[in-house]
């Protein structure tokens, strides 16, 4: 009895030890949980909407927020039933996107050498962007304008020209002017007729003020200080064309992922179409890892350019069908008129790459070969048979790919070094075929 009593007793002693232990270790891990989010995870929200999330003691977090992904209960049928229609609709799950506020925060990706002093000019100009759409999933348009909107600081912000290329879903007219009334940056230019993204972009161009043009697509976030460093090289060089290094958001879930992003460069190989290469593949080499960095090709819709050099290029290649291709075009022209592309590390611009293309639906032609055909037969010189080849067209003739005298004229015109340069010059890994013609 006596040592059953000393052992409870015991037992008791050792319980009151454990428990304050316990609950000082708890306590200790949150509150250093705590520090490390205030300080290394929110040290970038302004105030103001930090506020929106409550005090500190009630605050939740939307969906999506500092860009984590979504979840979503994918196994109820009704809500599988609802992405599965918005992934054929859009191209992206629509039913995620709803879920993430129209104004989501996202991380500061910079690495801290973009932000030393000196790095920019002091004085930036000016930009007008550009924002093609057709069809696009309401809360995905409003949070690309709304990320522009925020983390552009106001002087360098023109404008923002929506074009609408013909949509035809209801709440992208009455319902998208009033919203954005609220914006007067916020301008809406509806055309008339369904024209493709490559000549309404050209639209949204040439009706914008600013020399300094911006293109983004309509499923994109910006992060903060995304724009000042690519403005920063078109200012110093009006023959530069800035690239955003492109963060992938993804389309089932709006996970903003940035892991690889930093590694690749936009290229190409003989078949025309884009794919990105691993950055130490490149000739180039470079100081630091966020220097712009020379690029062969761009993705597409990302970039900025001067307006007169742009003009001065012959803008797109308004014969070109619907989109495809055209950023292959801008990308050798740019290069062989004088110009050059850099990739810059330090801007970040998340972008949905979608599982489908909503903006080909109903097209029945096969758009990228009609667009690869008349940019080599106007770009590539000698090599020209060789994208023929690949795509099993014989020749070119006008009444199948379309007349190109204009676009000859305006390649003289401009004054462009030949094909070879650009091989040589802006993208010698791309290692010309084995072809008799070439050879001898
Ligand atoms: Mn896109």
């Amino acid at each position: 009895m006596a040592l059953d009593i000393q052992n409870r007793m015991l037992c008791n002693c050792l319980r009151f030890s454990f428990l304050p232990r316990r609950i000082i270790f708890t306590t200790l891990c949150a509150v250093v949980l705590l520090i490390h989010y205030n300080f290394f995870i929110c040290e970038n929200i302004p105030p103001r909407i930090q506020e929106g999330y409550g005090s500190e003691r009630t605050r939740s977090y939307p969906p999506g927020d500092m860009g984590v992904p979504v979840l979503f209960n994918k196994t109820n049928p009704t809500i599988a039933a609802a992405v599965k229609g918005s992934l054929h609709r859009y191209g992206l799950n629509e039913y995620a996107s709803d879920l993430v506020s129209v104004r989501r925060r996202l991380p500061d990706l910079r690495d801290p050498w973009c932000r030393e002093p000196n790095r920019l000019l002091p004085v930036l100009p000016a930009t007008s962007v550009v924002i093609v759409f057709h069809n696009e999933a309401w809360s995905v348009l409003v949070r690309s304008v709304h990320s522009v909107l925020d983390r552009t600081p106001a002087h360098l912000l023109h404008e923002i020209i929506l074009v609408d290329d013909c949509s035809h879903f209801p709440y992208l007219k009455t319902q998208l002017d009033e919203y954005f009334q609220a914006y007067p940056k916020v301008k809406i230019h509806r055309l008339k007729e369904r024209l493709g993204l490559i000549r309404a972009r050209m639209i949204g161009a040439k009706s914008a003020s600013s020399d300094f043009l911006t293109f983004l697509d309509a499923h994109v976030e910006c992060t903060k200080g995304w724009l000042e460093p690519l403005l920063d090289l078109v200012a110093r060089n009006s023959t530069t064309i800035a690239l955003p290094t492109i963060d992938r958001i993804d389309e089932i879930d709006l996970h903003f992922k940035t892991n690889v992003t930093l590694l690749l460069a936009g290229s190409f190989e003989w078949d025309l179409n884009f794919g990105w290469c691993e950055r130490k593949m490149l000739h180039q080499r470079y100081a630091h890892p966020s220097e712009p960095f020379d690029t062969p090709a761009m993705a597409g819709g990302l970039f900025t350019i001067h307006r007169a050099f742009f003009e001065r290029l012959g803008w797109y290649d308004e014969g070109m069908k619907i989109y495809g291709m055209e950023n292959i075009e801008l990308s050798l022209k740019g290069w062989m008129c004088g110009g050059r592309l850099l990739t810059v590390p330090c801007s970040r611009v998340g972008h949905i790459q979608k599982s489908a293309h909503p903006y080909l639906y109903n097209i029945s032609m096969d758009v990228a070969l009609y667009n690869s055909v008349r940019l080599a037969e106007v770009w590539m010189d000698e090599y020209h048979q060789v994208v023929l080849d690949v795509n099993g067209v014989r020749r070119y003739t006008e009444d199948l790919f379309g007349p190109i005298g204009e676009r000859k004229r305006a390649r003289v015109r401009a004054k462009c070094k030949p094909f070879r340069y650009y091989l040589e010059r802006a993208f010698p890994e791309l290692k010309p075929p084995a072809i008799m013609s070439l050879n001898s």
